[in-house]
Order: C-alpha cells, then sequence, then structure tokens
C-alpha cells in the first residue's frame, strides 16, 4: 500500500494489543491519534431514521427487525420535506454531518429517487451527508455517489466467526460486497461494530482486523456498545464492561490511525468519565441529539456540558485538520521520546 498504514494485522498482533496493560494500550493509541488528528477536537453528526422498523432482517441486537416484538411503530419512508426540517435543525444544534438510516435489507428501488432528493436538499444545507440504507448493488452504490452522498454506513458488526450467532438472514461476505461497491464508487466507508453481543476479545479483534486489512482502511469506524433493547433477543445478555469497551475503541485507532473513531451507540448509559477514556483512546467523533434512531442519546446539553468539562471543541467546519495543526499536536504532544527530555522510560529504567 501506498498510504504508508498497515493492512496486514495477525490475529495474534491484535489479541496481543488487547492483552496489554491498559495504561500501555491507550497511551499507544492516544500518540496513534495525535499523528493524525487535533486531539482536542470532536466531530459531530446527527441521526435520524428515515424509515423506521418492519425489517426483514434478523439482527438480533436491533429493535427495528419485523422478527421481534419491541413495541416500535413502524413508519413509511419519511416525506424529504420532513427530513429537511430535521437536518436543518442538526445543523443549528452544532453538526456537521447528518446521517440518514433507513431499516431495509436493501433500498427499493421506487424510494430511490427521494433518497437523491434528500442527500441533495441536505448537502445544499451546507451539511456532509450520510446514509445507511442495507445492502447496495454495484449501480445503487454509483447512483449514491452521483447524487452526491459523502459517506455510506455499513457496519461488519461483529467476527466472520460470530457473524451466524447474530445474523441469519444474510452472510458476512453479503457485507464485505456492500463495502466494496461504496470503495469502488468513490464515497467515504463508515463501517466498524458492535461490543456486547456475547462475543469473545477474539472476535472483537477479528471483526477490526476484516476493517483495518481492507486495501483502504474505513475513513469512519463506528463503535457501538450493544443498547439493550426489550424484546430483543439479546435483551438480557451481559453488560459490556467499560474498561473493555475503551480497549476496543483503542485497539481500532492503533490498527487504523487515519481513520475517525466514532463513540457511537450505547453513551446513554456511560459516565463522563468513560466517555473521557474513549477520547483519551482516540476516540473523536459522536452522534449529538436526543435519539439515536429509535433509542435515546444523552440530552444536548450533557454533551455540551461534558466538553466544556474536556476543554474539546466541536468540529465547526467539514474540512479536515490542516498539515499545519498536526505538525503542531506533534510537536507538542508532551510524551514523546524523541521530543523531550521530560519523558520517563519506566521500562528502560528498571
Ligand atoms: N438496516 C441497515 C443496516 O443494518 O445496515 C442500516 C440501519 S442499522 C440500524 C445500522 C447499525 O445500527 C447496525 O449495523 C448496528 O451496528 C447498529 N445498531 C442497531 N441496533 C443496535 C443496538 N441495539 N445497539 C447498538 N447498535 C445497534
Ligand atoms: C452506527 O454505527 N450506529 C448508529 C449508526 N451507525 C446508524 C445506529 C445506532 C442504532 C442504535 C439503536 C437504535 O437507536 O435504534
Ligand atoms: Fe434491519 Fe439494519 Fe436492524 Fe438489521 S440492523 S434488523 S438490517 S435495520
Amino acid at each position: 500500500m501506498t498510504d504508508n498504514l498497515r493492512h496486514d494485522w495477525t490475529i495474534e498482533d491484535v489479541e496481543n494489543l488487547f492483552q496489554q496493560p491498559f495504561n500501555d494500550l491507550v497511551f499507544q493509541a492516544q500518540l496513534a491519534h495525535r499523528e493524525h488528528f487535533n486531539p482536542n477536537r470532536v466531530q459531530v453528526s446527527t441521526l435520524l431514521s428515515i424509515k423506521t422498523g418492519a425489517c426483514p432482517e434478523d439482527c438480533k441486537y436491533c429493535p427495528q427487525s419485523g422478527h421481534y416484538n419491541t413495541g416500535l411503530d413502524k413508519e413509511k419512508l419519511m416525506e424529504v420535506r420532513k427530513v429537511l426540517e430535521e437536518a436543518r435543525h442538526a445543523k443549528s444544534s452544532g453538526a456537521t454531518r447528518f446521517c440518514m438510516g433507513a431499516a431495509w435489507k436493501n433500498p427499493p428501488a421506487k424510494d430511490m429517487p427521494y433518497i437523491f432528493e434528500m442527500v441533495k436538499g441536505v448537502k445544499e444545507l451546507g451539511l456532509e451527508t450520510c446514509m445507511t440504507l442495507g445492502m447496495l448493488n454495484e449501480e445503487q452504490a454509483n447512483q449514491l455517489a452521483e447524487a452526491g452522498l459523502d459517506y455510506y454506513n455499513h457496519n461488519l458488526d461483529t467476527s466472520p466467526e460470530f457473524y451466524g450467532n447474530i445474523i441469519t438472514t444474510r452472510t458476512f461476505s453479503d457485507r464485505m460486497d456492500t463495502l466494496s461497491h461504496v470503495r469502488e464508487s468513490g464515497m467515504n466507508v463508515c463501517s466498524g461494530g458492535i461490543v456486547g453481543l456475547g462475543e469473545t476479545v477474539r472476535d472483537r479483534a477479528a471483526m477490526l482486523i476484516e476493517l483495518a486489512n481492507l486495501p483502504k482502511h474505513p475513513e469512519s469506524v463506528p463503535i457501538n456498545m450493544l443498547v439493550r433493547v426489550a424484546g430483543t433477543p439479546l435483551e438480557n445478555v451481559d453488560a459490556v464492561d467499560g474498561i473493555e469497551f475503551v480497549r476496543t475503541i483503542a485497539v481500532a485507532k492503533i490498527l487504523m490511525p487515519s481513520s475517525n473513531v466514532r463513540l457511537s451507540a450505547g453513551r446513554e448509559n456511560m459516565s463522563d468519565e468513560l466517555q473521557a477514556l474513549a477520547f483519551l483512546a482516540g476516540a473523536n467523533s459522536i452522534f449529538l441529539g436526543d435519539k439515536l434512531l429509535t433509542t435515546p442519546n444523552p440530552k444536548e446539553s450533557d454533551d455540551r456540558q461534558l466538553f466544556d468539562k474536556l476543554g474539546i471543541n466541536m468540529d465547526d467546519t467539514v474540512e479536515e485538520t490542516s498539515e499545519q495543526d498536526m505538525e503542531e499536536f506533534a510537536r507538542n504532544c508532551p510524551l514523546r521520546e524523541q521530543d523531550t527530555e521530560q519523558y520517563y522510560d519506566a521500562m528502560k529504567a528498571s
């Protein structure tokens, strides 16, 4: 590869990363993060469910699957006008990207013209656009790219080995096929997974390796903590340990240092301290707004307070941090052995 990033991770490499002492792991992740990003900036997206419920897929974690009774009101595709109203509101709240999600196996042809109008309308508001509509064929991916869609979200969710325990109505390789159509179309790829499905650490490692060993890393890697929804088969699964969750964020950042790692679903059940650790481990993107697709998200005012406490700025532009800024962050990083005498390497000292 010409991008100077690794695309040849082995399961042993990644299991070893997971097993490191927590402080070493988070430190390494923060160093990797500072090579590519301003560490005190977080990108903010807002989510909207444009077509809710009655999904034919049987994803065991999902409140929108038609296979389970979660008490959700099913809805048809939202009117373009209403989507644009929500996008305007998201923009006024400080979001730079608007993500539209639909509970589809794949987008029906009859709805595509409305989808294109949504993309165009949201872009005209000066927001980046993201959609997650299920599987795409090559033609649909190209059409969405042509309509101006910036990002397509399509999560791997878990390892190839564990996949069949969670979803039986599609295969892991179906997922990979859509990712390659998205990549080929020129859109940015957003793909990550869920922690807390009952998977092992090896499964988390295997899922991240699938992403990191793609010919090009996804530009955006959402790491979701399972939201346990009553009525889904996973409603009573054990809660994920927060430290284990942060380890997953840190490993994602070390494997894919130039990607935006999103602290995604599950923040509603996280303390400020746990979220701060996730940012320290290299997460630099969140969903802002009281609702994810169908489940609650922290109140906007709470997020603003948290950012104030941490001295974090919301990314207020859709432009990337400049080379100059990056060099300054790398130069000023207080804990780089080659840069400063203040660095104390306890391993060498002992
Ligand atoms: N139907 C499309 C698909 O599955 O690709 C798009 C919408 S789907 C809701 C998008 C993603 O939301 C899933 O891939 C999964 O990662 C995440 N998700 C769904 N339910 C969740 C839950 N209960 N907790 C955490 N993440 C969840
Ligand atoms: C992602 O990785 N997480 C978001 C977004 N991409 C589409 C969705 C989270 C959904 C959580 C469950 C719900 O609100 O329905
Ligand atoms: Fe449908 Fe997506 Fe939910 Fe699976 S995750 S049931 S595909 S909406």
